[in-house]
């Protein structure tokens, strides 16, 4: 029947495009990270000089202006010995920099400061490191090694793996841009664990692809080499550094680059360690390595990282072993070598101090790897913001120039005269819609960049310009959304998440790994607990228990004198302080102590309460964030929010089998209860172990 009156059927009509158009709203999928501002505010930009880098420094303010009306905003080159290699000068005209890259930084720098609330004043800023790199673990079939966030944005397999798409393109920019943002100047695109054939032609011509649309954000781009790549791809019968045809191969090799991409970066060299090729492999050492690849890049410009976690199955503490093989060679490396050091002496544990190497090797620069993606903290399923645990490690003063020999000072020239700086970390980043998986893994990305650019800037005001920039000062009700009064989203959403993203870090090392453990997780993949994992035959320094050391007197790495001695590594007065468990932070007790159960902590609670407590602790503070993130969900779209909430519930149940597992295995150890004024455990033991079996046996 038709109807009578129209109306109705035109106002149900508009109330479905109105639902669609809200539903719309709320979709969002993450992709646009932290580069959300737009605005309809012009302003003119003058600037004597045009080039890719300038046009983009002037797209992005055109875009995304949030100052006066018409204000006029100069970009100029300048020659200011103030002004240390990428950095600028901000002012009330505007941006004045030494490099075209300086002044693009100091728009993105402009722009993040209006969008967030902070002042804009006369001010010279400088990027503590030279180079700050990511460092890309993707293989060229396109997996990511430890990436949880899809496939590589680089790479792909199947037949059009080198054919350069407009999508490629198109994502490539995104991710340069996104970089350029907060302050990256450098891409190392594929793994450690590098494939020779990405130095064949046809890759390389992929490369150049790729750096082309890297360079106008200011990146350069680099490659992780095979150390055996002239015997792989070059054929010939040796890849001994000391060989003159080695030595001309990558000399031509490392001018074959340069033709395709006259900025490119260098190398990075994971030689010698779990099972790469080295110059070891041919009687040489790593200096012998490195200097032939540095001597190749020398007249480009380039540099060689070359990556010192190295570490066998010998009868040494694993945690010593790095600093035992590289400091002899202190001062025998060329200028534009730089040892790459992971933070901590063994592998990203959630805790670990400093390596020894920092600050030792003075005459050597020596560069800080760390590790954005989530490998041993809870992949892109739990919540951990990076920033506090890096910020702890930057700061941790290695007093080997006296006190305030910071890490960061150690590496960022200020310490020791170094031609070139740098810092790297290791990307979070795949081919998931919003690039990390978890919408809060974005946050790690994030501050990776604005640390590398600045290692004085605390965790708090990066958690801060994140989320102002990541989430918009909205209320979604209903799928409809409104702007929010500043002070209402401040208290309400900002204040609540911002404590949840600083806690997060803490929080998963007390569900994981209190009180110094490490590496008691579960075989492979790095996801869950293991503290039991020791097959028959396996390399002992591949298994939990040799670092747990849980026994029915106590547990703990003894690494003092009467141990491994490990302690001896690191500078006094922090040798004395780490060799006393009285005096050594809590936080790393059982790193460096083997101590008893009834061990005393400083609260009057024994080790073994105590460790039941931090469990208990790093599951509750899980629990309190899924309500807080209930609480913010009028705050946020529907899509970010479901994902996010999500991943809380899961990363809570994980926590859970964290605190069953880790307590009821070494309780069989402890022999003591668990404290009555805790929660009983909801996983058996038993069952824990079945899992992780069925888990490991899907691996081999
Ligand atoms: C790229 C650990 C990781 C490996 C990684 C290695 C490294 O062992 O589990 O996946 O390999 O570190 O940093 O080289």
């Amino acid at each position: 029947m038709k109807s009578k009156n129209p109306k109705p059927m035109k106002s149900i009509l508009s109330v479905i495009v109105l639902f669609f158009l809200s539903l719309g709203l709320n979709a969002d999928n993450g992709h646009q990270l932290w580069l959300r501002s737009k605005s309809n505010i012009p302003v003119q930009v003058v600037s004597k000089r045009s080039s890719a880098i300038l046009t983009i420094a002037r797209q992005e303010l055109q875009h995304a202006w949030q100052g006066e009306a018409n204000q006029t905003v100069v970009l100029g080159l300048t020659r200011e010995k103030q002004i240390k290699g990428d950095g600028f000068r901000l002012s009330a005209e505007g941006v004045h920099a030494n490099t075209e890259r300086g002044i693009l930084y100091g728009v993105y720098e402009l722009l993040r400061r209006q969008q967030t609330g902070q002042a804009i004043r006369d001010e010279l800023v400088n990027p503590s490191w030279e180079n700050r790199l990511l460092n890309h673990w993707d293989n060229l079939d396109g997996t990511v090694e430890r990436g949880y966030a899809g496939h590589s944005i680089f790479w792909r397999a199947g037949n059009d793996s080198l054919t350069v798409t407009p999508e490629d393109l198109k994502l490539w920019e995104a991710y340069a841009r996104a970089n350029a943002s907060i302050g990256i100047n450098g891409s190392v695109l594929n793994n450690v664990n590098a494939s020779p054939k990405v130095l064949s032609a046809a890759y390389l011509n992929r490369v150049k692809a790729i750096a082309d649309v890297l360079r106008p954000y200011g990146i350069k781009t680099y490659l992780s080499i095979n150390f055996a790549s002239p015997m792989v791809i070059g054929r010939l019968s040796t890849a001994d550094p000391l060989n003159a045809e080695v030595v001309d191969w990558w000399k031509n090799k490392t001018k074959e680059i340069y033709t395709l991409i006259p900025d490119f970066g260098g190398f990075l060299v994971k030689a010698n360690s779990e099972g790469q090729p080295g110059p070891q492999d041919f009687g040489r050492n790593h200096v012998d390595g490195a200097n032939l690849l540095a001597d190749a890049l020398n007249p480009y410009g380039g540099l060689v990282m070359w990556r010192a976690f190295v570490y066998n199955p010998s009868d040494e503490d694993r945690a010593k072993q790095a600093y035992n093989e590289f400091m002899p060679f202190d001062g025998q490396f060329r200028d534009n070598v730089i040892i790459q050091v992971k933070n901590g002496p063994i592998d990203f544990q959630p805790r670990e101090p400093f390596s020894p190497l920092f600050g030792a090797m003075k005459q050597t620069p020596v560069m800080a790897e760390l590790q954005v993606t989530q490998e041993y903290l809870g992949h892109s399923i739990h919540l951990v913001f990076l920033a506090p645990m890096w910020e702890e490690f930057l700061h941790s003063d290695t007093w080997q120039e006296g006190e305030g020999s910071t890490v960061a000072r150690a590496t960022d020239g200020s310490l020791f005269k170094q031609k070139h700086t740098a810092i790297a970390g290791v990307a979070n980043i795949g081919l998931d819609d919003n690039w990390c998986g978890h919408d809060f893994a974005q946050a790690n990305w994030y501050a990776y960049g604005r640390q590398a650019w600045d290692s004085s800037l605390s965790s708090e005001q990066i958690a801060d310009e994140w989320l102002k920039l990541t989430f918009s000062r909205s209320l979604f009700v209903e799928g409809d959304q409104k702007v929010v009064l500043p002070m209402e989203w401040d208290l309400n959403f900002l204040k609540p998440v911002k404590q949840m993203m600083l806690n997060s870090h803490e929080a998963a090392v007390d569900y994981m790994m209190p009180l110094g453990l490490h590496h008691i997780f579960a075989a492979h993949h790095h996801y869950g607990p293991g503290p039991w994992w020791a097959p028959k035959g396996m390399r002992k320094d591949w298994t939990p228990p040799y670092y747990h050391q849980a026994d029915s007197e106590g547990i703990g790495f003894d690494r003092t004198a009467s141990g491994s001695g490990a302690v001896s590594q690191y500078h006094e007065p922090l040798q004395s302080q780490l060799s006393s468990p009285e005096t050594c932070p809590e936080a790393l007790l059982l790193w460096f102590h083997h101590v008893s159960w009834d061990y005393k902590m400083k609260n009057g609670r024994t080790l073994w309460n105590e460790l039941c407590y931090r469990y208990d602790q790093g599951v509750q503070q899980v629990r309190q964030f899924q309500k807080v993130w209930d609480q913010a969900e009028r705050y946020v779209d529907r899509d970010r929010f479901g994902r996010v909430q999500q991943r809380l519930r899961d990363q809570s149940l994980n926590a859970m089998e964290w605190k069953d597992a880790c307590l009821l295995y070494f309780q069989q150890y402890s022999q003591r209860p668990i404290p009555y004024d805790l929660e009983r455990p909801v996983n058996n033991l038993d069952d824990l172990i079945e899992k992780d079996q069925r888990t490991i046996r899907a691996y081999e």
